[in-house]
């Protein structure tokens, strides 16, 4: 176990700030402050939680979420690296990279000039992960949690050969109702439909929601989330990301899907920043990629 009394020592602030024992034993660092509250458990350095001060939760942690050590949990933003999807040759390596099941050292905390508490995870490569992906490399994932949630992933190669990976900050957002909501920012894109086979297709007009949804799409640009239902919409900003995942498993999915619980789909959905499918990203000896996602939330 983590020691938390010199963790709240080292990276603590004083009513800001604290390392707490979560639920399964995992440590999770809780962020409550004028601005806003949220949770980010360092296993995977997983999101779970976010909300602006007076705003019901924006980040969705689904209700039946079981909380294992070695396990991705149900909700949040769930770090996918070094491959996001299945492993392309070797279908027994773990879905979506191995990032998300191990534990991250904190590497730093500090006030932004907004205010805002920030939290800085870190994870290298280990005989466990080289064994899956054989690499030397620092991830680091850097969290502002204010008015908007900042996260930043950088990427380091420490090898002496280049790689490329393949990314995403698979992010849930709380909804109202996903017969209702919608997401734009996506037209003319070019997308790959996973639940017909990877065919490709071309966006028209906002996503709406009919059926399941887990799609590829080829796009840098913001999108946003339009929530009638809650009467709000989620901007969702980002740079150096190629790919945006929109993925809702709608109701038999759901219904086998581990943590999900059979009618949590109607509230949550998933818009994901991301580099994956062509557009994964060659990282030199000695460089780095830096992805970044800036949420934010406002009335419609
Ligand atoms: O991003 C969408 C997706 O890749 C879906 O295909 C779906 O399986 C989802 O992620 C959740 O994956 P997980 O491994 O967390 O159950």
């Amino acid at each position: 176990m983590i020691e938390l009394a010199a963790l709240n020592a080292h990276h603590g602030i004083p009513g800001q700030l604290t390392f707490i024992e979560g639920p399964g034993g995992l440590v999770v660092a809780e962020v409550t402050n004028a601005h806003a509250s949220a949770t980010l458990v360092l296993q995977g350095a997983q999101m779970l939680t976010w909300a602006p001060i007076g705003q019901s939760p924006v980040i969705w942690l689904s209700r039946a979420a079981r909380f294992v050590l070695g396990k991705s949990i149900r909700g949040g933003a769930p770090v996918c690296w070094p491959w996001f999807g299945a492993h392309p040759e070797d279908k027994t390596k773990p879905a979506h990279g191995f990032a998300r099941n191990l534990m991250w050292q904190v590497s730093g905390s500090a006030i932004d000039p907004d205010g805002a508490p920030q939290v800085k995870l870190r994870l290298q490569d280990s005989d466990q992960t080289r064994a899956l992906w054989p690499y030397a490399f620092t991830l680091e994932l850097s969290v502002t949690a204010g008015d908007a949630l900042l996260i930043e992933m950088s990427t380091t190669n420490n090898d002496d050969k280049p790689f490329t990976i393949t990314e995403a900050l698979h992010t849930y957002f709380a909804i109202g109702d996903i017969h209702q909501a919608t997401v734009t920012g996506l037209d003319v894109a070019r997308y790959w439909d996973k639940t017909e086979n990877f065919a490709q297709h071309t966006q028209s007009g906002p996503v709406k929601f009919e059926k399941e949804t887990d799609r590829v799409y080829q796009s840098d640009s913001e999108t946003t989330i339009e929530d009638p239902a809650w009467n709000r919409r989620i901007c969702i900003a980002k740079s150096g990301s190629a790919s945006t995942v929109v993925w809702n498993p709608w109701i038999d999915i759901s219904r086998k899907m581990e943590g999900m619980g059979e009618t949590a789909w109607q509230g949550m959905l998933c818009v994901e920043t991301a580099n994956a499918m062509e557009d994964g990203v060659r990282v030199q000896p000695g460089g780095s990629h830096v992805l970044m996602a800036r949420i934010s939330v406002e009335d419609r």
